[in-house]
């Protein structure tokens, strides 16, 4: 596999509603799209960097200087046996795991098209549908939850998770396990709690949640083990997974029962791949989170979603509670048992719509 073309585009597109976590309130997403030529086929990889660095220390903007002056330029050209040789190439560079996902997942998308196969075979997951939860974000109102949840729980998905932050936590979660008492729910915090709160947050072990979410700072797994020795809730940790060796770290030390794989935080599909067989060497299950992906990042993390020890259902839901319309057509839709299809076809397997690709194009780049 010979990568010997690369296009970067920053596209805007306007959310179906505004999302808010602990962090921030947005109503629309940056990001970019990145294309991979080589044999005449084509890849296509999505970054998840947002305009700020509230989620993730990188930007859309620190993605696009990385990508254009240093991760490109180290593969063009270079003849590589497959997509899983695109990681170590890239090594050089300190971080930046979401400006090399993007790249990497391109050239994965790009080798699955030239073997004629879908994604997730090449990943060695099995296709399977993807069980499909939601991810709610902190509402105006308890009334304001209700009628989202409703709505959700109506289309199908069958686990529902809310953001909270201090001010919004016990009483939306207690709120919700009254009016459904056996819905399999979840809180993320997006590291909105100190360590000080852990009394506060054991309130929320009498309400059988599946598990609290990013609790306390992106960066420190040993007051995640403090905390987990506190709270009966099983922690699951998001942001501070940014590598193999911190998700080892993690579960040896005891600071989550369960992790989140984004393949954006993490580097890619390989990097994916290695947390999600420590994890499942370790008895502790994985699913996929969100990062409110166009119906490109959408796929790949259908395709990912496959392998075996994704146990818990994911944040990978319909693109119409996204972008109406997706860059993609058909969208991906859930069906009646909260579960996705995973697209046929080689490669990702969904068709992306030109046109409005280039409509919400903000900025491009060509390699050449
Ligand atoms: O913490 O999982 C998160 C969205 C943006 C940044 C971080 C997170 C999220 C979500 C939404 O929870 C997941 C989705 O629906 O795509
Ligand atoms: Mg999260």
């Amino acid at each position: 596999m010979r990568i010997d073309k690369v296009e970067l585009r920053r596209l805007r597109l306007p959310l179906v509603r505004p999302f808010e976590t602990s962090f921030a309130r947005v109503h629309d997403r940056t990001f970019l799209l990145i294309t991979v030529h080589g044999d005449g086929l084509e890849g296509w990889g999505e970054c998840v960097a947002e305009a700020t660095p509230y989620y993730s220390a990188e930007t859309a903007a620190t993605a696009w200087h990385v990508l254009t002056e240093f991760l490109v330029p180290s593969i063009l050209g270079v003849d590589l046996t497959s997509a899983a040789e695109v990681w170590g190439r890239l090594a050089r560079v300190r971080g930046h795991q979401m400006a090399k996902a993007a790249l990497e997942m391109a050239a994965w998308d790009l080798e699955a098209r030239q073997k004629s196969m879908p994604l997730w075979k090449l990943l060695g997951g099995d296709g399977r549908p993807v069980a499909s939860g939601v991810s709610i974000g902190i509402q105006p109102s308890l009334a304001a939850l209700e009628e989202r949840v409703d709505a959700d729980l109506a289309d199908g998905y069958r686990r529902v998770k809310i953001k909270i932050k201090p001010g919004w936590d016990l009483e939306p979660a207690r709120h919700l396990r009254k009016r459904h008492p056996d819905l399999a729910l979840m809180v993320d915090a997006n590291a909105a709690y100190t360590l000080d709160a852990a009394e506060h947050l054991a309130g929320l072990d009498d309400l059988n949640l599946m598990m609290i979410e990013q609790p306390l700072e992106y960066d420190d797994v040993g007051r995640h083990a403090a905390l987990q020795a506190r709270i009966a809730t099983p922690v699951c940790l998001d942001e501070s997974i940014h590598s193999l060796g911190i998700a080892e770290d993690a579960i040896a030390r005891g600071a989550c029962r369960i992790i989140n794989i984004k393949p954006g935080r993490l580097g890619g599909h390989l990097q994916s791949k290695l947390v999600h067989d420590a994890c499942a060497a370790a008895g502790v299950p994985v699913w996929h989170g969100g990062m409110l992906e166009t119906g490109i990042g959408r796929a790949h993390n259908l395709h990912l979603s496959t392998l075996p020890n994704f146990t818990l259902p994911g944040d990978v839901a319909a693109s119409r509670r996204y972008y109406a319309p997706d860059l993609i057509e058909p969208g991906i839709e859930v069906r009646p048992d909260g579960t996705i299809e995973v697209p046929s076809g080689t490669g990702i397997g969904v068709t992306i719509d030109t046109d409005r690709v280039r409509s919400a194009t903000e900025d491009s780049w060509c390699s050449a």
